[in-house]
């Protein structure tokens, strides 16, 4: 598969090559950011959103990183460009670098940037089709007082956790709620209900990481006339709901259509969700930046 690959201050081509020191502080302790990013058509979807949420994430971590927004999306757009891929995925990290055991960073004297652009398995279509069958999870998800999600940390075993709960449990994916009990978001995805044509999820600092493809939705529910929610939500309120999706730049958007074992709404995917997934789909053929 075509791979390109930035090692803090090289393109590299091989996996072979992409080697990283064992006392590299993201590898020791998970101190780090990163980004998941989709690249559709020859854009950079969202690039920007991306740029602005990695640099807000270090800063809650007090991490300096080394380069401006400009010369990462250069360096981001360098990369994409070396697969000769017009779709695929970007993982972008910036780690605390190369310290000594022990966690204080202050033995770190660089931030380290990590690029790889990759071509992406997508989920089968048939997943799209006729919807995931979901759980809930006994992990709560950490609270924002603690490590708060909406920065996307490398400290992922939170959600990790919950992920093998649902894998245990033989779901497509687990609703995590925060540690008040409201739902917050699934283990690497946001999620939403809709009911009579109107569209809730859960609020920041419920636990969620502030997903960009959530904000598309957003943006996409608005220009549309469609009213959209964002409060406290609880397990039934999905239950209850007429559809339930989730999304994410790995999963786009995609149907729910039953939680705990027993079904959302008909317990078939609904008109709402085709609707909305056809308008996310139009949106990515334009909104993003070009690499070429
Ligand atoms: N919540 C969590 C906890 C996530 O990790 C989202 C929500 C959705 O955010 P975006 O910005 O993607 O709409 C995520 C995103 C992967 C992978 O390789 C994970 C994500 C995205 C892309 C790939 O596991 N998580």
């Amino acid at each position: 598969m075509a791979l390109s690959i930035y090692l803090d201050g090289k393109f590299v081509d091989k996996k072979e090559d992409a080697t990283v020191s064992i006392f590299e502080h993201g590898l020791l302790y998970g101190d780090g950011v990163f980004e998941g990013i989709r690249v559709y058509n020859g854009l950079v979807f969202r690039l920007e959103d991306h740029m602005g949420r990695l640099f807000n994430s270090a800063k809650g971590i007090d991490l300096k990183i080394p380069v401006s927004k400009e010369e990462m999306t250069e360096l981001v757009l360098e990369t994409t460009r070396r697969t000769g891929l017009d779709d695929c995925y970007i993982r972008l990290l910036v780690t605390r670098g190369i310290g000594d055991l022990g966690i204080d960073p202050r033995k770190c004297e660089k931030a380290a940037i990590y690029i790889i652009a990759t071509g992406i398995a997508l989920y089968p279509e048939d997943r799209y089709e006729q919807g995931l069958k979901v759980v809930t999870v006994s992990t709560r998800r950490t609270r924002p007082d603690m490590l708060n999600p909406q920065f996307k940390s490398l400290n992922y075993l939170n959600n990790i956790l919950g992920k093998m709960e649902a894998n245990r449990m033989g779901a497509d994916e687990g609703i995590m709620l925060n540690a008040e009990g409201y739902v917050a978001e699934c283990t690497a995805d946001n999620i939403f209900a809709a009911k009579n044509r109107e569209l809730f999820t859960p609020p920041p600092y419920h636990g969620i990481l502030e997903g960009i493809t959530r904000k598309v939705i957003i943006e996409i529910a608005k220009e549309n006339n469609v009213p959209i929610h964002e409060r406290g939500m609880v397990l039934q309120d999905f239950i209850a709901a007429d559809e339930v999706f989730l999304t994410g730049s790995g999963a786009e958007l995609i149907p729910v259509v039953e939680i705990d074992g027993r079904p959302v709404g008909d317990g078939k995917v609904g008109d709402g969700f085709r609707e909305l997934r056809k308008l996310f789909q139009e949106r990515t053929k334009y909104d993003g930046i070009p690499f070429k």
